[in-house]
């Protein structure tokens, strides 16, 4: 447990597990802030007969709290520290700043995933050691010899976020080609300073360190990708990964976008992923679980309709929705050469109660026959997808 500035504080436990994109996006943001918390590496039975139970979810990090109480999703978490322990703030207090970091920090969650996938499972190198290293560290009590649990999740993933989401001869280069530009871009900027935005972490290494750190830092054949394209970037993680808090000046300095290396993130949030959210959200109110959508000129077909995605335009447009006239102005400025962004109204996911934290205790328990199911198939994309009558809107 790294040591903490705050004595007083008492320990948090995160739910983590050692290969996971968002586990190493929360433990970044817990190691910068010096939060203290006790880690907790999770196999696939904490996972069923723990979190599941608590969070209604298969999946980590989650955190629980010192008086019992749990805080589930990076995104909403890491909103919810910032209140508890606003020192030093990661999420900038200028509202253009915080509107801009919580929109890439959502591209890096959502729209980056799919390339990291890909780079993990595709490569027959990085595929054959993560099954492996699946199968002893997570599948410990899977009720099959380790290196068949290992084999069998991997493929689960592939058919789920490769197969399952929209890759294909056409759009395979450019799944690819995602993980390169993002190491191009963050080179430029970080060719001028130590950060994303400047010289403190903030949300947005918080986020993009997601991707870069587990997947493609770690994997064998990112990570040599990493080592040789993009040394900054590498130099970087590791920075992001030993950022104390304490050990910075008070006082950042932090750019607003405006850097040059910013061009193509925020060309790929105004034309590529913006465009996915509405048409999700769309598909999602019409009741269709499956919708094809086109990016750099080819189509990612049969993609899953993702009830969260809904919720994620849904607050992104509440946060736009709380800035004034003149700072919507400046966001709208720094968008314009790529696009504008379009609103649906109403909208409304549903899900803005089952994110309100901490945890309200007492939701509905799975059978023990729904825990062995999910057990088997995970709980991907953050299911319930298909609305129900109920909660459509
Ligand atoms: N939106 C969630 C996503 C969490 C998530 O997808 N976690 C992955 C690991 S990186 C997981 O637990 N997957 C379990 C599985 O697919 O079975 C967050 O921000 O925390």
């Amino acid at each position: 447990m790294p040591q903490s500035r705050h004595p007083q504080w008492e320990p948090i436990t995160a739910y983590v597990a050692d290969m996971s994109y968002f586990s190493g996006k929360m433990e970044a943001y817990l190691r910068y802030k010096e939060i203290p918390f006790e880690r907790r590496v999770v196999d696939s039975k904490v996972m069923r007969d723990e979190i599941l139970p608590a969070t209604g979810l298969m999946k980590v990090p989650v955190l629980q709290l010192a008086n019992g109480q749990w805080l589930k999703d990076t995104t909403p978490m890491i909103e919810w520290l910032e209140s508890s322990y606003p020192d030093p703030p990661v999420i900038p207090k200028d509202p253009v700043l915080r509107f801009m970091s919580k929109l890439v920090e959502d591209y890096a969650d959502e729209w980056c995933w799919r390339a990291a996938l890909y780079w993990r499972w595709q490569p027959l190198e990085s595929r054959k050691l993560l099954m492996r290293r699946i199968g002893h560290e997570v599948l410990a009590d899977f009720p099959a010899p380790k290196w068949l649990a290992g084999w069998y999740y991997g493929r689960r993933q592939m058919a789920t976020y490769l197969a399952g989401d929209g890759m294909s001869a056409a759009t395979e280069p450019h799944i690819k080609q995602q993980y390169l530009d993002l190491l191009d871009n963050m080179s430029l900027i970080l060719a001028d300073q130590p950060y994303l935005l400047g010289t403190h972490p903030t949300l947005v290494d918080i986020a993009l360190f997601g991707p870069m750190f587990r997947h493609y830092a770690q994997d064998p054949t990112p990570s040599r990708v990493m080592e040789e394209r993009a040394p900054a970037v590498y130099a970087w993680v590791g920075r992001v990964w030993n950022a104390r808090a304490h050990r910075l000046r008070s006082e950042p300095s932090l750019g607003d976008f405006a850097h040059p290396g910013w061009e193509y993130f925020l060309r790929e949030i105004a034309q590529n992923y913006w465009p996915f959210l509405l048409s999700n959200a769309r598909a999602w109110a019409a009741g269709k679980s499956r919708l094809d959508h086109e990016a750099h000129g080819v189509t990612y077909e049969n993609l899953k309709v993702v009830r969260y995605r809904v919720y994620c335009l849904e607050m992104l447009q509440n946060e736009y929705r709380t800035l004034s006239e003149p700072h919507r102005k400046a966001v709208d400025g720094l968008l314009r050469p790529y696009g504008t962004l379009k609103f649906i109204d109403p909208l409304d996911s549903g899900l803005i109660d089952e994110h309100h934290l901490p945890l309200r205790p007492g939701r509905a328990q799975p059978s023990a026959l729904q825990r062995f199911k999910l057990g088997l198939i995970g709980t991907p994309w953050d299911m319930p997808a298909k609305p129900t009558k109920r909660d459509r809107p």
